[in-house]
Parts: C-alpha cells; sequence; structure tokens
C-alpha cells in the first residue's frame, strides 16, 4: 500500500508538471526511474547495469536516452536493449521480450564501454522522452534469513512457471555444476565443498554423472555410489543437489532408457527423503525430435515418482537442451506438447559466447509458459573453451535474476579450459577460497552467486 501509495505521487506529480506542456505531450508523457551502476571498472573499460522503472502509463515500446558527460566514454557493447551512440547522447530501444513496460515495471539493461577521463555517471536520463526524476519509496529488500538454502526453502516444489519453496514462493537457485565426476573427482572433497557452500554461497551442487565417455555404463554400481556421496555432502552443507544423468553422446537419451531407468530407480528410493535432491533425467538431447524426448521422459519419470513422489524431476528440450533454437526450431513444439506429467520443469542450456539475443528471447517468450531451468551454462563457447564472453554473460545472468530462473555454471573444477572456475592444478592441492586459484570465469561466477539470496520466508 505504501508502495502504491508513492507510485500515485509519483504519477500526479509527473503530470502535473506535464501539463504546462500541452495536451498532446501530457498524454504521451511517462515519468521514470534509473538506477545506473558500474558493475566492474578496469584500465580504460568498464560494465555498467542500467535499471529503468516506468513510473508513467503502460507502454508497448520505449526508449531510453542519457547523456555520457566525457567525450571519451563509449559505448563499445550494449544487450537487452539496442544502443546506439551520436557524440555523447546515447539511446537504448527497448527489444522483443521487454519492449511492454507496465506501470513499475522495471527494465534490466547494460552495457560495456571504454572511457578515458574520470568515467563520470551519465545524466539526462529520458524515457520516451520525459526525464527520470521520479523515485520510488522501495522497501528495503528482505534482511537474508538464517540458515542454509535447504534450511530456509524446505522441499521445493514448482508452482506455476516457478521453482517455489515451502512457503509456495518463487526462489531461484544459483550455483555451479560438476564436471564428469569419472574425470575430475578429485576436485568434489570436503574442502572444496566447504568453499562452494561457504564462501561462493551456493545454493546448490549440479551432479554431472556422464553416461557414456567412461562414465556410469562402466560402473553402475560405482558411479550410483558417488553420486549420492556426492547428495549428502551437498546436503550436510545446506545446498541443493541436482542429480544429472549426463547423456550427451549419442544425442537420442532413448539409446540410454534402460540405463535411465536402473539408475533413477536405485537412487529415487534412496533419496526420496531427502529436501535436498533434484532430478535431471538427461542433460542434452541432440540428433533427436522433441517428441523422441518426450516419450523417454514419460517413461523415466514414472520410475522415480515410484520411489520418490514429490521431488522436481527437468526434462532436457530438443537441440542441447535449447528448446530446439539450436536445431532451427522454438519453445512452442514443448508447450503445445508438454510432457505428461507434474512437478516438471524443462532445461535450458546457453553458452554465452555462442548464444546471444534469439537464444535470450526464446528463454525470454518460453518463459511465461514453461517452469525453466537453466541446468547448465557456460560463459565461453559452446566448445567449453576460447574466451569469457563477459558482455553476454551479463546479460544471460541479469535476465535470469529478473526471470527468477534457476542456473548452474559449468564447471567447478580445474579442467584446461576456460570455462572451469579455477585453474589447472587447483584440485592437487587444498586451496579453493583464494582469488589466486580462479581464473576469469570462475571470479565472475563467484562474485554474482555469492550476493545474498533473500529467499521469502513467509
Ligand atoms: C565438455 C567438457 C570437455 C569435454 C567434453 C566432452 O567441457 O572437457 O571434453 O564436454 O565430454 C555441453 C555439455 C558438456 C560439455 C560442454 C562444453 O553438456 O558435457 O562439456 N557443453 O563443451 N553442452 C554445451 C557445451
Amino acid at each position: 500500500m505504501k508502495r502504491l501509495l508513492a507510485l500515485l505521487a509519483t504519477c500526479a506529480t509527473v503530470l502535473g508538471l506535464t501539463a504546462a506542456l500541452g495536451p498532446q505531450e501530457a498524454a504521451a508523457a511517462t515519468g521514470c526511474k534509473v538506477e545506473y551502476t558500474v558493475a566492474s571498472q578496469w584500465q580504460g573499460g568498464f560494465q555498467a547495469g542500467v535499471k529503468v522503472t516506468n513510473l508513467g502509463a503502460p507502454t508497448n515500446g520505449w526508449t531510453l536516452e542519457f547523456s555520457l558527460p566525457d567525450t571519451g566514454q563509449k559505448v563499445a557493447q550494449g544487450w537487452n536493449a539496442t544502443w546506439s551512440q551520436s557524440g555523447s547522447a546515447v539511446t537504448a530501444v527497448g527489444v522483443d521480450w521487454n519492449r511492454a513496460l507496465a506501470t513499475g515495471a522495471t527494465a534490466d539493461l547494460g552495457f560495456s564501454g571504454t572511457f578515458t577521463g574520470a568515467n563520470p555517471k551519465p545524466t539526462a536520463f529520458k524515457l520516451n522522452g520525459v526525464a527520470c526524476t521520479g523515485a520510488l519509496e522501495e522497501e528495503p529488500p528482505p534482511a537474508p534469513a538464517d540458515g542454509t538454502p535447504v534450511d530456509i526453502n524446505g522441499k521445493l516444489h514448482v508452482c506455476g512457471v516457478n521453482l517455489c519453496n515451502q512457503y509456495d514462493r518463487p526462489v531461484q537457485l544459483r550455483g555451479m555444476s560438476t564436471h564428469g565426476i569419472q574425470w575430475f573427482d578429485a576436485c568434489y572433497n570436503a574442502a572444496s565443498l566447504d568453499a562452494l557452500a561457504n564462501d561462493w554461497k551456493s545454493d546448490l551442487l549440479r551432479i554431472s554423472m556422464y553416461v557414456q565417455e567412461d562414465g556410469y555404463e562402466t560402473d553402475p554400481a560405482g558411479f550410483t555410489a558417488r553420486v549420492n556421496g556426492l547428495v549428502d555432502m551437498a546436503e550436510a552443507r545446506g545446498m541443493y543437489a541436482l542429480i544429472d544423468f549426463h547423456t550427451l553422446t549419442p544425442g537420442d537419451p532413448n539409446y540410454n532408457l534402460d540405463r535411465a531407468k536402473t539408475f533413477f530407480a536405485s537412487v529415487a528410493a534412496r533419496n526420496a527423503e531427502k529436501k535436498n535432491v533434484i532430478y535431471e533425467i538427461t542433460n542434452e538431447p541432440n540428433g533427436v525430435s522433441w517428441s523422441g524426448i518426450k516419450s523417454y521422459a514419460e517413461q523415466v519419470i514414472p520410475v522415480v515418482r515410484a520411489a520418490d513422489p514429490d521431488s522436481v524431476v527437468i526434462v532436457g528440450t530438443r537441440g542441447w537442451s535449447s528448446l530446439g533454437v539450436s536445431d532451427g526450431s522454438n519453445e512452442s513444439e514443448v508447450i503445445n506438447s508438454p510432457v505428461n506429467a507434474a512437478n516438471i520443469m524443462y532445461a535450458f542450456h546457453f553458452y554465452a559466447a555462442s548464444h546471444k539475443d534469439n537464444y535470450r528471447a526464446a528463454l525470454s517468450r518460453a518463459a511465461s509458459r514453461l517452469p525453466l531451468f537453466v541446468t547448465e551454462f557456460g560463459t565461453v563457447s559452446a566448445t567449453g573453451g576460447g574466451a569469457m564472453d563477459r558482455s553476454s554473460t551479463t546479460a544471460w545472468l541479469d535476465l535470469l535474476d529478473q526471470l527468477k530462473i534457476s542456473y548452474a555454471n559449468w564447471t567447478y573444477s580445474d579442467a584446461p579450459e576456460s570455462s572451469a572456475a579455477f585453474r589447472p592444478g587447483t584440485c592437487d592441492g587444498g586451496d579453493y577460497s583464494s582469488s589466486g586459484v580462479l581464473n576469469d570465469s570462475g571470479a565472475l561466477l563467484k562474485s554474482r552467486i555469492s550476493t545474498p539470496d533473500s529467499f521469502p520466508t513467509s
């Protein structure tokens, strides 16, 4: 109510001010509020976030303008808007998925840029031509509740398109994925998981159990035991455990149908009473139709449910869990033919240097129709290597935060590839906490994941 009054007061001010301009302008006027934050700055470069809240009438298309005070300040690459710059004047125009802004709604954009002087903050923000002078009387964000993520949220379930906690309120889990546990087993021990829970403040550990490539098929009992051991280690530290049946090559999960039934019958029976377990029944289906994946899911999910009736199950999607986009399709195949089961979500994966605006658009469209979980993503290219794409990663993570979509980053390991969080050799020692053991991707992810969660507690 306080919020609404503040909003009405601001609207009245805006209308009052614009009335003097004449009826035409007054009708088109919208007030706004902008929060500008420099997220990071380095020699000659910086990255900034711009949150613009529409305090006026709902709009179906917006343009944000502002001015960069120093001549050396240049926008290099922007996200979540179409960006342009002419001299000191910068313009950002809303894109497909954030073009409509209701009263009180916020669009989260940002850009990376270069500068030569002191990099002063931009001035003269205007939304659709009207100065952004408004200020909502924000209630302070809830203080982070005491306790671990699992203590606070308890057993999770799907409600509408969200992942919800024991209070039936949407939550976003932010965490890390192991690398293949057949290769990087040494990275998952008491010290590394302490660092993940305490320093990274991670909400979840994805346990990536490859089926092929020297994985599960070579030693079903051994891999099942190792997965269960990691579930317990996550539980002891209050983190959720996402059990990933990491199918990859071959891409048709039906190739592993019998193995999946055996594996899930076992882990679901063993972990049914736990609050922290989520099942991901196939990693990245590829070279297979959605109907093939759906058929697999409708055979494996009943096996899980027979042993564990109420844990969340996540189903991979076509085209390496791209909701079909990487195969030239889109989310409509899932929306039109959903898996016939309750309490399930669909996986969406991306690699920030390879998958950009059209993938973000698909995720944004799908997010209002399907419960989505980003069970794996990388800050680099889809090979797991190449340079980290900071701008694209930030655009993705801002979008996931805004949509409250949970995520796990590939990988919490010291693999010799840029997607790994730790430098090679880290897992041979006992230090997982100092900044010196992190590479670029690890440093970025740690800074994102370790911010307070503010899980709702009522
Ligand atoms: C990659 C690993 C790499 C390994 C390769 C094959 O990073 O060390 O050699 O798999 O097993 C995925 C997959 C994930 C891939 C990752 C990066 O789920 O298994 O890991 N990736 O290529 N999908 C898109 C990218």
